[in-house]
């Protein structure tokens, strides 16, 4: 398949038509889907840039099946997400950060299935730091016209169609790939329209920035211990935002390596498997870079529940492989 380049400042839209035209295979459908997604992102960031003059700031006053305090925005971006999904008619079902179960969307001809965290960080919200939208796009495996099965959603990482994630920082960028790299957007609001603004993305090999949250040190095992150690011996800049997009995202331009890891608290860590780790890992291995629970690629877990947690190590190269190479040593 031909990398045609397109130029910087290209429009979405025409982006993605070329990239259809490039690949005879690729339907219209996954085109469109692309389209939907960037829709609720531009809705989503208008609520989020006016949330503190809207009284949609703060605690909405439930709890989402994590057991963690829904903001208002994550409820506002769970609604705006699905309800692009449900319009736009290309995707049968949904699993979400905010829904407890599979989400039947009733388009039975819909032949998508999305998982996806609405609104990541959102505990960011209310001081104002950068948060994300994360998503994977799998094709449904039992036919279509049926009623969705368990088969449709706890697939592997591998078998995602397309996965990205959307930053809302200084700027909104929605970066993805379709399996042939990974391109960034800038959105320009005034017009309304993401340009192309980052083309080919690629992570550097190896990289000076670490990402960990140190205040669980203590209930760190030894080779994480070991590996951040090493960090400081190398003096390394340690980063961390606490919103996973933000710190995935510095990471990809810039190089570096973001660990959450098991804690004694969280015996397979905090972050999710199949809305946040697996869209995550196929961005950073088709950008060079690898993604790992410690021992096995993370795009090769096999799911055994929605929800499902991995301790997740991901970014540059070698310092994943040396991650990775500090936990063989243990296990052996
Ligand atoms: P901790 C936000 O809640 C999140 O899911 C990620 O965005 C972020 O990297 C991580 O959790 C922060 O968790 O335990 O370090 O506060």
């Amino acid at each position: 398949t031909s990398h045609i380049a397109l130029p910087v400042g290209t429009a979405l839209d025409r982006f993605i038509k070329r990239k259809q035209d490039d690949f005879p295979f690729a339907s219209g459908e996954l085109s469109q889907l692309l389209r939907d997604i960037a829709l609720a992102g531009k809705i989503v960031d208008r609520e989020i840039r006016r949330a503190g003059l809207s009284n949609l700031a703060g605690a909405f006053g439930t709890q989402n099946v994590q057991g963690e305090q829904q903001q208002k925005l994550d409820v506002v971006a769970n609604v705006r997400f699905t309800r692009a999904f449900k319009n736009g008619g290309e995707v049968c079902a949904i699993i979400s950060e905010e829904e407890e179960k599979i989400v039947d969307l009733a388009n039975p001809n819909g032949r998508y299935i999305i998982a996806i965290d609405p609104l990541d960080g959102s505990s960011n919200i209310d001081v104002n730091v950068s948060i994300g939208t994360i998503f994977s796009i799998y094709r449904r495996i039992s036919p279509v016209g049926g009623p969705v099965q368990e088969e449709d959603v706890l697939q592997r990482g591998t078998a995602q169609v397309a996965a990205g994630y959307i930053l809302f920082s200084s700027s909104t960028m929605l970066v993805y790939t379709t399996g042939n790299g990974v391109n960034g957007f800038t959105y320009e609001p005034s017009l309304g329209e993401f340009f192309l603004s980052h083309q080919n993305m690629r992570i550097p090999e190896d990289g000076g920035i670490y990402s960990i949250n140190e205040g669980s040190y203590h209930s760190f095992s030894e080779p994480v211990k070991q590996y951040i150690e090493e960090c400081k011996e190398r003096n390394l800049s340690a980063r961390y935002i606490g919103s996973l997009v933000a710190d995935f995202h510095r990471n990809l331009l810039k190089g570096g390596i973001y660990i959450y890891p098991a804690t004694k608290k969280d015996k397979n860590g905090k972050l999710r498997l199949m809305y946040e780790c697996n869209a995550l890992a196929f961005i950073v291995e088709q950008a060079g870079g690898k993604a790992t629970n410690g021992t096995e690629r993370i795009m090769e877990l096999t799911p055994e529940v929605i929800h499902e947690r991995v301790p997740f190590f991901v970014g540059s190269t070698k310092m994943v492989n040396r991650v990775k190479e500090l936990m063989q040593l243990q296990n052996a």
